[in-house]
């Protein structure tokens, strides 16, 4: 009778650990969120929201506030051409510390102005 009572706890924690694991999991998870406006105020130029974030994943947030298209590059990553009014999420993972820098890939663009560095660390 008492062998049976101690499987039965033992049943009852174990089953209550793997509720709770992937809730915490889930907490710990290092996820930011980066709002990325493309054309505003000036045409050829980027805002971001942060300038450094933790690795892990990113989720940019790229809207185009400007009137031509635009793009957003960053770790090998890619939106693709948003008009104007436009907005796209871009998922990246960061494994590392470091800088990435990050561009609109339309022709001219960077070179006048639409490039950036962020910090990852
Ligand atoms: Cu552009």
């Amino acid at each position: 009778m008492k062998k049976i009572r101690v499987l039965t706890l033992g049943l009852v924690a174990t089953a209550l650990l793997v509720w709770a694991l992937p809730a915490t999991a889930h907490t710990s998870a290092a996820k930011a969120t980066v709002n990325v406006t493309a054309g505003k105020p000036s045409e050829f130029h980027f805002t971001l929201s942060a300038k450094s974030v933790k690795h892990g994943t990113v989720t940019f947030n790229v809207t185009n506030g400007g009137t031509i298209p635009h793009d957003f590059k960053i770790n090998g990553k890619k939106t693709k051409l948003l008009s104007g009014g436009q907005s796209a999420k871009l998922t990246v993972t960061f494994a590392k510390a470091g800088k990435y820098p990050y561009l609109c890939t339309v022709t001219g663009h960077a070179v006048a102005g639409m490039k950036g560095t962020l910090t990852v660390t």
